[in-house]
């Protein structure tokens, strides 16, 4: 079983498709649609990075991905 967190990695590696280790809008909206969503708007995608961008830089890194994805979901091995 993978814990939270490794789900969460593999999935930021997945959306990574640069693999510079940082989400971008570009790339949050490619996930997006990847996973069958009805096509993300500007708004939604602004909001989703606004939520988790801790630092403010305006990208989504590992941890700020971790941080938003696996909220309050820590699972004990
Ligand atoms: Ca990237
Ligand atoms: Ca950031």
């Amino acid at each position: 079983m993978a814990t939270a967190r490794e789900a969460a990695e593999a999935e930021f590696r997945r959306f990574d498709t640069d693999g510079d280790g940082l989400l971008t809008a570009e790339e949050i909206r490619k996930a997006n649609e990847a996973l069958g969503g009805h096509g993300a708007s500007e708004s939604e995608i602004e909001d989703f990075i606004t939520a988790a961008d801790s630092d403010g830089d305006g990208t989504i890194g590992l941890e700020e991905f971790v941080g938003l994805v696996g909220h309050g979901r820590h699972e004990k091995a």
